[in-house]
């Protein structure tokens, strides 16, 4: 999570060494067409976001790449997590939330709560809401970590307050 929150500071930080008009001082106008929230008003409820889009939630996609992509989440949105029940051919997943970055960078699911079991990501797929304002660490379950582990099953949240400033 403080990589990310780096690799975004960094960014932001790059950005604005390139614009010049920033010597002279903050314009507003500029940075909120730059880095605001240009959702407009019909998009600022809380949002309903597929893991991993039309990917679902399977071994060996790249959930911290997505998360990086599709983010920000912001409070009270909800994760969708799919995947199908295992059959004789397929491999189960599931849902875990690690309590802390330690566990969660090791993949120690051991320490990790179950939240979804691998019947739960069927159909319409397990419903998770971001209603408080902490990190989650998302992970699967399986195979004592190996799918976290060794099948990029695992990603970080911190989900954001809204802009509470109206917008035209
Ligand atoms: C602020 O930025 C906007 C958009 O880049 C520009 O149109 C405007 O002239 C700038 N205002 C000032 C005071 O520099
Ligand atoms: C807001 O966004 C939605 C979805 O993109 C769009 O359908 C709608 O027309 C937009 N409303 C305004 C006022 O721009
Ligand atoms: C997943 O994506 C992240 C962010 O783009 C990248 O840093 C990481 O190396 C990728 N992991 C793998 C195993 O490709
Ligand atoms: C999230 O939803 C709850 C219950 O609907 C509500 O009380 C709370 O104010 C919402 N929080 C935010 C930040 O929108
Ligand atoms: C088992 O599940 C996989 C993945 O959901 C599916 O593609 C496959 O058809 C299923 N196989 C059987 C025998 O039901
Ligand atoms: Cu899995």
């Amino acid at each position: 999570m403080v990589l990310i929150l780096l690799a975004i500071t960094t960014s932001i930080f790059e950005v604005s060494m390139a614009n010049k008009d920033w010597s002279f001082g903050f314009n507003y106008t500029d940075w909120w067409s730059r880095f605001g929230n240009h959702q407009n008003k019909t998009q600022q409820e809380p949002r309903k976001i597929i893991v991993g889009g039309s990917e679902h939630w399977h071994f060996g996609y790249n959930y911290t790449d997505w998360a990086i992509k599709n983010g920000p989440f912001y409070l009270n949105d909800t994760l969708v997590f799919k995947y199908d029940a295992p059959n004789a051919t397929s491999f189960p997943h599931s849902v875990y939330l690690f309590p802390n970055f330690g566990s969660f960078l090791n993949c120690d699911v051991k320490k990790a709560k179950m939240v979804a079991n691998p019947k739960q990501g069927e159909g319409e797929g397990f419903e998770f809401v971001l209603k408080r304002w902490q990190p989650y660490y998302f992970a699967c379950g399986e195979r004592n970590g190996f799918h976290c582990n060794n099948g990029n099953m695992k990603f970080a949240v911190m989900p954001m307050f809204r802009p509470f400033w109206p917008w035209p």
